[in-house]
């Protein structure tokens, strides 16, 4: 199994999941919910699909247009990748690192973020890009919006897996007011509809030992980019 160090990590799928949570869905705003716990049974199918995809894309810290080094790194999968560099923000069909197409998506990543949209009430979601996002602790993802997708119509699903975060989850100006969200490893956030532009971001991750994933934290965010 992934590990972000050398501890021996066990394979417990439904590791830190309180059995009193999973399975509610929480509204976080009129178009956006909170899923817990509903990657927890795709994890099986999941996780090796998700080394698969890191063996030929690995994660890489990419540098921002303004010249800073992000704490998370990342990497992509699907018809389109996201990725940062001095030149700006953008989707592309290959992976910079490798010159490669980005891996296919897996199947098991579709069918769970469309079983997520569904669930959400977003019907008929395709996604085309899923960003693969690695946090160690310390690392944080500040206050942005996610608007270089062509398909501003399509909902954000986003996975939480590993270590506990807390997700923000703010208006349409960067300074409004945001609720703080802890997410859990198997919860989904969809967001869309009215509330596609809402600005979010994810707080310093805290030390940890997750009992599936060690160290870290990975968040998959499936996406209409093309
Ligand atoms: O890691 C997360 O939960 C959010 C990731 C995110 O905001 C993004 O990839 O745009």
């Amino acid at each position: 199994m992934m590990r972000s160090n050398d501890t021996p990590v066990t394979l417990d799928l439904f590791a830190d999941q309180a059995p009193t949570t999973s399975g509610r869905i929480e509204p976080i705003g009129q178009q956006s919910f909170v899923l817990r716990g509903f990657a927890l049974p795709w994890l099986e199918r999941l996780l090796p699909a998700l080394e698969k995809v890191l063996q030929a894309a690995p994660f890489r810290q990419m540098v921002t247009p303004g010249g800073f080094t992000m704490s998370v790194a990342l990497t992509s999968c699907g018809a389109l990748g996201w990725t940062t560099d001095r030149r700006g923000y953008r989707y592309t069909a290959h992976d910079p690192q490798s010159g490669q197409p980005w891996p296919e998506m897996p199947g098991v990543f579709r069918e769970l973020a469309q079983a997520a949209a569904r669930h959400a009430r977003f019907e008929g979601f395709e996604p085309d890009a899923c960003l693969i996002n690695r946090y160690v602790p310390g690392a944080r993802m500040s206050l942005h919006q996610d608007k270089d997708e062509r398909a501003l119509d399509a909902p954000i699903v986003s996975v939480s897996l590993g270590l506990p975060a807390v997700f923000q989850f703010g208006g349409f100006e960067r300074g409004d007011k945001c609720q703080r969200i802890a997410l859990l490893h198997g919860d989904i956030v969809v967001w869309g509809g009215v509330d596609r532009l809402r600005y979010h971001g994810v707080l310093a991750l805290k030390e940890g030992l997750h009992p599936a994933l060690g160290a870290q934290r990975i968040n998959l965010t499936f996406r209409t980019a093309g």
